[in-house]
């Protein structure tokens, strides 16, 4: 039987990721870091059919004996700081973790049996200030945050240990792909959870920073496949996995209201407070090479993409209030 360890299982791409790897038979395991309250809301569903293991990033020795204990023939490397503004305000955390944990899991990983499959999630981010549109695997990067820089680092170890020893070490340079799992800080989640709100009268006004941001936004689903195919090709290698299609932050601002039936410029304030100290203003990926080496493409579209986001976030705010009224 295949298995499977997935650091980060407890976010967004871990849960679909681990939902896709379950389907196909895997023995699904993951690493979870230690808190004092559980994160494990995204996985709530699948938690009697995946094994669970404390471990870190940060802590070398923990990985290590962990990959001696599960001895996984696929290691998926999801965990990092993900936050692109946190990572301005905590840039030594966000290299320890979303940079240098990478080394930490690729040594774990040579030390213990250097023929583990590995997948790393690098970023868009690394484009930063982009330098052709749309972008390749072999556009250069110029990041624009701690947060795109560390990924930068990251990127180039996976090569690295592939080059230097023979390791199938794969990294998949994904574009911003949304769920209904994102993370509410996240400015598609902010939007839809918003909107919900607002049309349950619950919420009027909804603070933004730079409208005019450009992403090529795919939904997560769709990209966890891609990761999953990358480690069953016949050789490692990186790609660019996203859906070739731009939009602003504002569009999505309005389809999102629209969905709701209600204008979004009556709502939607700017904020400076949300702008960056620099931000990427547009992305945009060349998914061509993921379709001809590995046959993925996207199946979900911006406007299903968004309507899906509104309609799940108004059905979670729909129950929340009926629980409240049940308990008063
Ligand atoms: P996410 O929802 O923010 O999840 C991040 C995960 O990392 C969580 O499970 C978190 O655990 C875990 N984590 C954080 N610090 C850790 C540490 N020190 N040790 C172990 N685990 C740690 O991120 P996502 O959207 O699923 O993205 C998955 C990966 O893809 C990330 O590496 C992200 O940077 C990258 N990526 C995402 C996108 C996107 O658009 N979503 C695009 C390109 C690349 P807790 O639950 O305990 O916090
Ligand atoms: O949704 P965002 O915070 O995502 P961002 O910064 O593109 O990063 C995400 O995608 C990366 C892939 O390219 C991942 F690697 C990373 O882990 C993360 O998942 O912001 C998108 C854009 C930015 O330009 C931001 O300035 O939206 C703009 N924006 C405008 N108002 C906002 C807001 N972003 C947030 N978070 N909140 C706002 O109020």
């Amino acid at each position: 039987m295949r298995s499977a360890l997935i650091t980060g299982i407890t976010g967004q791409d871990g849960a679909y990721l681990a939902k896709f790897l379950l389907d196909k038979g895997y023995q699904v395991h993951g690493m979870v870091r230690r808190g004092s309250t559980l994160p494990f809301e995204r996985i709530a569903d699948l938690t009697d059919q995946i094994t669970l293991h404390q471990g870190d990033l940060l802590d070398q020795m923990a990985l290590n004996r962990l990959i001696e204990t599960v001895g996984p023939t696929e290691v998926y490397n999801l965990a990092a700081q993900s936050f692109v503004p946190t990572s301005f305000d905590q840039p030594i955390l966000t290299g320890e973790v979303t940079a240098l944990g990478v080394t930490r899991i690729l040594e774990a990983i040579r030390t213990v049996d250097a023929n583990i499959r590995f997948y790393q999630a690098s970023s868009s981010e690394m484009f930063g200030k982009v330098l052709e549109e749309p972008q390749t695997e072999k556009t250069p990067f110029w990041p624009r945050s701690p947060y795109g820089v560390s990924k930068m680092y990251g990127h180039w170890m996976t090569v690295n240990y592939r080059e230097s020893y023979n390791m199938f070490a794969c990294s998949g340079i994904l574009f911003n792909h949304e769920s209904p799992l994102r993370g509410i800080e996240f400015v598609t989640r902010k939007i839809s959870y918003a909107v919900a709100r607002i049309a349950q009268g619950l919420q009027n006004e909804l603070r933004l920073g730079n409208l005019d941001a450009e992403r090529d936004w795919g939904f997560a689903g769709d990209y966890v496949e891609a990761m999953w195919l990358m480690l069953q090709a016949e050789k490692p290698d990186d790609y660019v996995v996203s859906t070739g299609k731009k939009h602003t932050v504002r569009e999505f601002a309005q389809l999102a209201f629209e969905r709701s039936g209600l204008d979004w410029e009556k709502y939607v304030i700017v904020d400076e407070k949300f702008y960056r100290p620099a931000d990427v203003n547009t992305l945009c990926g060349d998914p061509a090479k993921a379709k001809q080496e590995l046959g993925w493409q996207p199946k979900v579209s911006f406007e299903q993409l968004v309507h899906m986001m509104v309609d799940e976030d108004l059905k979670r705010v729909k129950a929340e209030q009926k629980l409240k009224q049940e308990q008063l």
